[in-house]
């Protein structure tokens, strides 16, 4: 890196202090080491279910989930394990579900598709695209009538918006001005279908102005524009000129998922988008700091692997559901 490219992009984190940052950088190597490793205990046949990866999406969740306070909720899809670690759910409590264990987030009903916990604001996943929407836009009705200060934010994919359910809770979240940080990953596929052969406009933030609010397109694999452009959501929400439409621009490295080998995706278009890798991006930004070395981030990712084999074996372990949990927790 030249000095002046090290100066620029030293300038460009200069607001932030070194433990958020390295924080933000924690999270996501979090994530990804967490779907490399499942990725081998599902292929080892260690692990049961299927499993949708989120690899190279790491700086929507992180970026999006730092923005918001401890008591604000997130909703989620069948790709939801980087947005429950984004928010707070341990690596344990995640891969106990995962083994479907009663140890797990859901006490191992929900599995991989359905991760979540109330406690930490994270509503357990929603496998059906778009489903989040009318849910997050109830969720938010309630804060608004609470006078909670709350704000939800609500993950979806590109796929999700040419969805009903996106425009009737989208156009309901509008009328009533509620407090949704609408947060679209846009990676560009919907299973194998590419954006372009689905859409007349692939601009998926334009869909605001429809409604009569506020969208944004942001790179969504760099996790401090997506901070801020979360932190900016979160705050029009809660004075109450919510929702907000956030399109972040992004890539899924995996195929959509584990059964799907992925080879819709052009070699060109990958090699791009793997060059823009948000993990390795964020960490050339860090090393220009003079506060960051290499050894830093060699010990967060040690630390990182540390944990997880950790909870891997614990996890291997965990005690599975008895008859007698047929009944429980369950509502029909
Ligand atoms: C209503 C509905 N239709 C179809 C499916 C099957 N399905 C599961 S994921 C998916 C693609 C979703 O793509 P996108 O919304 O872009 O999310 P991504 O997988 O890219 O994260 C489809 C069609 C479903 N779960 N729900
Ligand atoms: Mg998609």
């Amino acid at each position: 890196m030249t000095q002046q490219a090290k100066a620029t992009s030293a300038e460009r984190l200069a607001n932030y202090n070194q433990g958020f940052l390295l924080d933000l950088y924690e999270r996501m190597v979090l994530i990804r080491s967490f779907e490399e490793r499942i990725k081998f205990l599902f292929l080892e046949g260690t692990m049961p279910g299927t499993i949708h990866q989120c690899q190279g999406q790491e700086a929507t969740a992180v970026g999006v989930c730092s923005a918001l306070k401890a008591n604000d909720y997130i909703t989620s899809t069948f790709r939801g394990h980087g947005h429950a670690l984004a928010k707070g759910l341990t690596v344990q409590e995640l891969l106990d579900e995962l083994f479907g264990a009663v140890t797990g987030c859901c006490k191992g009903k929900g599995g991989s598709m359905h991760v979540g916990n109330m406690h930490k604001g994270m509503v357990p996943g929603i496998a059906i695209v778009a489903g989040g929407i009318p849910l997050a836009a109830g969720m938010a009705l309630a804060f608004t009538m609470q006078k909670s200060g709350q704000v939800v934010a609500c993950f979806f994919g590109d796929g999700a918006v040419a969805e009903g359910a996106f425009h009737e809770g989208v156009n309901m979240a509008a009328i009533w001005n509620l407090p949704v940080i609408l947060v679209c990953e846009n990676n560009l596929y919907g299973a194998s279908t590419r954006v372009d052969k689905v859409m007349k406009n692939p601009k998926i933030s334009d869909r605001a102005a429809a409604y009569g609010f506020r969208g944004e397109t942001v790179d969504g694999n760099d996790v401090i524009a997506v901070h801020e452009a979360a932190k900016r959501a979160a705050a029009e929400c809660r004075a109450g000129k919510g929702p907000v439409l956030l399109e972040l621009l992004t890539y899924r490295r995996t195929g959509h998922s584990r059964r799907d080998p992925c080879h819709y995706q052009p070699k060109d278009e990958r090699e791009a988008w793997f060059a823009r890798d948000p993990i390795e991006r964020f960490a050339q930004r860090l090393l220009a700091r003079d506060d960051v070395a290499p050894a830093d981030l060699d010990g967060i990712r040690a630390r990182v692997d540390r944990e997880i084999e950790t909870a891997v074996e614990k996890a291997k372990r965990a005690p599975q559901p008895t008859v007698a949990d047929v009944e429980t927790d369950v509502l029909a």
